[in-house]
C-alpha cells in the first residue's frame, strides 16, 4: 500500500550530490546543509552512492560523518549540489521537489515547474561556491567545515592544477587553508595519493568510482582515475578494457571512455570501449583502445565539450 505524505508534513530537505559521489559532492552536501541549518532550515546531508576511499580519508581527517544515504528521490525535497543532469541525479529524481542547484557544471536538462535558486559558476569546485556563500552572508566556517570544502577544492582542481581552476579557487583555497592550517600543496598530495590507489580494487570498481553518463545524441560515458604512478594500471590495462565493454552494455551505452590521469605529469591517458571513431573524431588516432592526452585532466572542460561537439543533438 502506497503510503500518502502529507505536503505540509515533513520540511526535510535533502542537500545530496551526484551519484557515484566524489569529494566535492559529498562535503558540499556537508556544506551547504551546515549553511542553511543556520538560516534554521531543516537541512540535511545526503549521498547518492557510496564514498570513495579519498572521501573516507577526508572525512575521518576531520571528524566528519558521512552523509544519509538517499536511495530515492521520490516525494523528498531536494538541493542539488554538484551537478544538475538528471542522468547523473538520484533515482527518481523527477518525481522529487528541487528546491535550489549549486552547481559549476555546464546546464544539462533537470527540468523544474516552478522558478527556484539556481547558482551556477564556472569555478573549480562546489565547494568554492559555498565557501564563498559562507564568506558573503557572513557565517563563520568551523574548522571541520573549511576542512572539507578545502579538500573538496583541492580534489576537484588536482590541487589547483587542472585547467579549470580559477582565481577565485585560488583565494577561496587559501582563505580555507589558512582556517585548517594546512599547507596546500603537501595536503593536496596526501588527499590525492587517497584516491590514487587502485590496489586490491576490482576493474568495476575502478570504472565505477568516478563514473558519469552524458545523454548527447548517443549515450555515452566518461570515467577517470586519477594515479601518481603509471604502473599501477598498465598491470591491469586488459582487465580494465573488458570490464568496460561489459559496463558499456550493461549501460547501453555507445561509448565508454576511462580518463586515467597521472596527476604528476599533469596528462591523461583515454581507454576506449565501444565507438572509437567518436574518440577518433573530438581527440585523434586512437591506438590499440588508447590515446596519450598530454596536458589534460579535466574532464568536464577539456573532454565533454570536445566529445559533445561531435555528438550534438
Ligand atoms: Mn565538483
Amino acid at each position: 500500500m502506497q503510503e500518502k505524505k502529507d505536503p505540509r508534513g515533513d520540511d526535510k530537505i535533502f542537500v545530496v550530490g551526484h551519484k557515484n559521489p566524489d569529494t566535492d559532492s559529498i562535503c558540499s552536501a556537508i556544506a551547504y546543509a551546515e549553511f542553511k541549518q543556520m538560516d534554521g532550515i531543516n537541512a540535511v546531508a545526503a549521498r547518492a552512492g557510496e564514498i570513495n576511499p579519498e572521501t573516507k580519508f577526508v572525512l575521518e581527517h576531520f571528524g566528519a560523518e558521512e552523509p544519509i544515504l538517499l536511495k530515492s528521490a521520490a516525494g523528498k525535497k531536494v538541493i542539488l549540489v554538484d551537478h544538475n543532469e538528471k542522468s547523473q541525479a538520484v533515482d527518481d529524481i523527477a518525481e522529487a521537489e528541487i528546491m535550489e542547484i549549486i552547481d559549476h557544471h555546464r546546464i544539462g536538462d533537470i527540468e523544474t515547474p516552478s522558478p527556484i535558486f539556481f547558482h551556477a559558476e564556472p569555478v573549480g569546485s562546489s565547494a568554492t561556491i559555498i565557501a564563498d556563500f559562507f564568506e558573503k552572508a557572513g557565517k563563520k566556517l568551523s574548522k571541520k567545515t573549511a576542512g572539507l570544502l578545502l579538500s573538496a577544492l583541492l580534489s576537484d582542481t588536482v590541487i589547483l592544477k587542472s585547467a579549470t581552476t580559477t582565481d577565485k579557487d585560488k583565494e577561496v583555497a587559501k582563505r580555507l587553508a589558512s582556517i585548517v592550517n594546512e599547507d596546500i600543496e603537501s595536503f593536496g598530495m596526501e588527499i590525492k595519493k587517497a584516491k590514487s590507489s587502485i590496489a586490491g580494487k576490482s576493474a568495476r570498481d575502478i570504472i565505477k568510482q568516478d563514473f558519469k553518463i552524458y545523454d548527447l545524441s548517443k549515450k555515452i560515458a566518461v570515467c577517470q582515475i586519477e594515479i601518481v604512478d603509471d604502473e599501477e594500471v598498465k598491470k591491469m590495462r586488459e582487465e580494465l578494457l573488458e570490464e568496460m565493454e561489459k559496463v558499456r552494455k550493461e549501460e547501453q551505452c555507445a561509448l565508454i571512455a576511462m580518463m586515467v590521469t597521472n596527476i604528476i605529469k599533469e596528462s591523461t591517458e583515454l581507454l576506449v570501449a565501444g565507438d572509437e571513431s567518436i574518440v577518433e573524431k573530438a581527440f585523434g588516432k586512437v591506438v590499440n583502445h588508447s590515446i596519450y592526452l598530454p596536458g589534460v585532466m579535466s574532464r568536464k572542460k577539456q573532454v565533454i565539450p570536445k566529445l559533445e561537439k561531435i555528438l550534438n543533438k
